[in-house]
């Protein structure tokens, strides 16, 4: 089923010509409404009467997440605080938050869009969907609590935390989509397999997840245990939030939701546009938002974009599963290491469960770099032998993976720290040595 027929399945020119019309009108309002826009263009030498159709846009500077912390908390809404209705804000990991406006036609595009996602996943008025995102100002709660009531469906409003109340939740209200970020729903499937509740006591079948990077290995083992079909959802905060793209059926691509968010695939450090087909980081441009639009802005996000047309009969953009954010890759003795590439070779060796924690240090000006990872029951051992093969069959992957051998700690099920949101599996303790 798709939601929006007109706008999910337009021609390509008919949408190009849709988006450089938008852009014009977006370019105007904030050269108009947005002292801070302004001056970039005029720094820029350009003015709205020089956007005058989608090819135009390069010709504008970009935003990053920086101009959002320097004109904290409202200098780059370009709508009078009046008719502003709702404010959500991400905390990053340093500094002022980051804080967007909506106004109320923001809100109902963000639904229309949060409509499309559940709807590409097979859902509708009949079902029962679980929103196992953060409410409050992280945008994941609100937002696809709002698109499940735009589709007509019936939300259990859960919010994060409190497992045992989720599971009881998931079970007796006949629940049959999750939301939740995947480390999360990994935590809820063993915590459930621990519950001795059959699985034929739910009715879940269609897994939401997003917020935080995660592979198609995690992807097999999420649906493996939790016995749904599992989709992407993407977004972020100064975008709209969730719903910026999705998945369909056909579970290939993240379709972009592009008659609202124009992408772009640009080198993460020149800024220029890669080739068609090439990785490189996001941009969005918001083509119709009236509270805070964002000209080009720079998501640190990686990936790459197809324009085929996918078999569902969207003709939207598709985006590759985000392979980890430029300011998530690690670089250790010279090396770029991606945490996905580590949780890939994990979740593809048999004994390992899918949990594992990285610490890269500098000791005597060299970088070490560490793995823990849990062990599955059945194979952690009291035998130091066995135990020592694993963790070279463990490195010696990794190794031809990414190149470098991590010193492997092996330890206990169970025994890492799970998290209700977004996972962090990361602790580079070099930022603090000099
Ligand atoms: O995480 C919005 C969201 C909520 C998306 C719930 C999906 C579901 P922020 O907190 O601003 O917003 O974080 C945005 O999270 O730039 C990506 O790095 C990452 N991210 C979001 N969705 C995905 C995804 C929300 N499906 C940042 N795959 C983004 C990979 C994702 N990374």
């Amino acid at each position: 089923m798709i939601w929006n027929e007109t706008a999910e399945c337009m021609s390509r020119d008919e949408r190009t010509a849709l988006q450089g019309k938008r852009l014009k009108a977006v370019v105007e309002r904030v050269y108009f409404n947005c002292e801070p826009y302004r001056k970039r263009m005029q720094q820029a030498g350009v003015t709205p009467g020089d956007i005058n159709s989608l090819e135009d846009i390069v010709k504008l500077p970009f935003t990053c997440k920086q101009d959002l912390r320097d004109y904290y908390p409202f200098g780059l809404l370009s709508s009078p605080m009046s008719e502003i209705v709702r404010i959500h804000a991400s905390s990053g990991t340093t500094g002022k938050p980051i804080v967007v406006g909506y106004t109320r036609n923001d809100l109902g595009v963000w639904n229309e869009v949060g409509a499309r996602c559940l709807t590409a996943y097979g859902l509708g008025k009949n079902d029962v969907v679980q929103v196992s995102y953060g409410y409050g100002l992280f945008t994941g709660g609100l937002g696809v609590h709002g698109a499940v009531e735009t589709i007509g469906g019936t939300v259990v409003p859960m919010s994060s935390g409190n497992t045992d109340k989720q599971i009881l939740m998931l079970r007796d209200m006949g629940v049959k989509a999750l939301c939740c970020t995947p480390s999360y729903a990994l935590h809820l499937a063993e915590c459930i397999e621990r519950s001795g509740i059959p699985r034929s006591d739910f009715q879940l079948k269609v897994g939401i997840f997003g917020a935080e990077p995660w592979t198609e290995q995690m992807r097999k083992e999420i649906e493996r245990r939790l016995g749904v079909k599992a989709f992407d959802i993407y977004g972020l905060t100064e975008i709209t939030g969730p719903g910026v793209g999705h998945e369909c059926e056909f579970q290939c691509g993240t379709h972009i939701n592009e008659d609202h968010f124009y992408p772009e695939i640009v080198n993460p450090e020149t800024g220029e546009p890669v080739a068609p087909g090439e990785v490189g980081e996001l941009v969005f441009t918001t083509l119709t938002k009236e509270g805070m639009p964002l000209i080009r802005f720079r998501t640190h996000d990686l990936t790459k974009l197809n324009y085929d047309k996918c078999e569902c009969g969207r003709t939207s953009v598709r985006m590759s599963k985000i392979m980890g954010r430029c300011d998530d890759m690690l670089i250790i003795r010279g090396v770029n290491v991606f945490p996905s590439q580590i949780e890939s070779v994990i979740l593809e060796t048999e004994e390992f469960e899918p949990h594992f924690f990285i610490t890269v240090d500098r000791v005597n000006n060299t970088d070490t770099f560490e793995i823990k990872v849990e062990v599955k029951e059945q194979f952690y051992t009291d035998d130091i032998s066995g135990m020592l093969k694993l963790q070279k069959k463990l490195a010696s992957r990794i190794q031809s993976v990414v190149g470098l051998n991590p010193t492997i700690r092996l330890v206990e099920p169970r025994s890492l720290q799970r998290s209700e949101g977004k996972e962090k599996r990361v602790l580079d303790k070099r930022v603090f040595c000099n």
